[in-house]
């Protein structure tokens, strides 16, 4: 007798804003990983640990691939998630119908030399509602890659998980454990939390000002009934930071608030955050200045 299951990891990989950070919030029942309407949201590879009592997918988050690879962090981008590609079992390929974009056709060329296993995820079904109109489109996608299977999918509304899962078990090897089974995440409280900040401030901020803010948390205080975290919101310049602050400080109450409730969801403890905005000359185009704010791979 061993206890050996299926275990083994599975990169989910597509364009910007196709829906793979929501996806592996809903599969594991519990937001790690945030999500917006703007591409540029996910910076960093993250995993995100299901385990049941049959197996443990391993499922891995990545930025999605970008075309524009005119600024540091664009480049950056692109090589999390090719790196995050290195050694998985199963690529999960989302992509979201009518259309087969020029960012689609990119990620399709990044995975064209790669052999391992793929299965090609339709998602946002849920804006159909005559799934018949899907047909051409999984068939003209599906056309294009080998695929292992092909399942459509609303990551927002739970649907065809089930299946989905069963397919991606089916092609794992047979193994123990890589992470115990009560363990979701590899990134620790720390780097959560100046995530879910920086989360709202891209879902308040108008649209070209997020790509240049980061978050850096200075103090994390765990007590037994109250986590005490104080942090800095880097900006570019001074009309950034009247911004992000707002008009009486309103904006910054906001993000504050709103990332206060989903801290406490996650962490189950009464939070108090202090948020602070400070500038950093053009700190987005700038290696230097992204090394220094944790940028690269060994940031975990
Ligand atoms: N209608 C619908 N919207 C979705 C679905 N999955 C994701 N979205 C939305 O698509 C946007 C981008 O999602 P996100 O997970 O951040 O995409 P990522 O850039 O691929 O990680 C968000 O506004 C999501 O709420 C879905 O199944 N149905
Ligand atoms: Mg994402």
């Amino acid at each position: 007798m061993t206890n050996e299951k299926p275990c083994g990891y599975v990169a989910i990989v597509g364009r910007p804003n196709v829906g793979k950070s929501t996806l592996l919030n809903h599969l594991l029942g519990q937001k790690i990983s945030i999500t917006s309407r703007k591409p540029q949201t996910t910076r960093h590879r993250l995993l995100g640990i299901k385990t049941t009592e049959n197996y443990q997918i391993v499922y891995v988050d990545t930025p999605g691939l970008h075309q524009d690879h005119h600024n540091a962090m664009n480049r950056y981008l692109n090589r999390t998630a090719r790196s995050s590609l290195e050694g998985v079992n199963v690529i999960l390929w989302l992509v979201e119908a009518p259309h087969f974009t020029p960012e689609d056709a990119y990620v399709l060329t990044t995975l064209s030399p790669l052999q391992t296993p793929t299965i090609l995820v339709v998602n946002k079904v849920d804006k159909f509602t005559d799934k018949n109109l899907l047909l051409p489109y999984i068939q003209e996608v599906g056309s294009k890659r080998e695929f292992k299977n092909i399942h459509p999918i609303s990551a927002l509304k739970d649907q065809n998980f089930t299946e989905l899962e069963m397919s991606l078990v089916q092609l794992l090897p047979l193994g123990t454990l890589f992470y115990p089974e009560d363990q979701l995440t590899d990134r620790n409280e720390r780097f959560l939390t100046a995530e879910f900040i920086r989360e709202k401030l891209i879902r308040h901020l108008g649209a070209e000002l997020p790509y240049r803010i980061t978050v850096q948390i200075d103090s994390f205080q765990d007590a037994e009934k109250l986590i005490s975290i104080s942090a800095t919101i880097w900006v570019e310049r001074p009309g950034q930071k009247a911004i992000v602050i707002g008009k009486d400080g309103a904006m910054l109450k906001a993000v504050g608030q709103e990332a206060r409730q989903d801290l406490e969801k996650l962490l189950g403890k009464h939070i108090f955050l202090q948020l602070w905005v400070k500038i950093k000359k053009g700190w987005s185009d700038d290696e230097r200045a992204l090394q220094q704010l944790g940028y690269f791979e060994g940031n975990r």
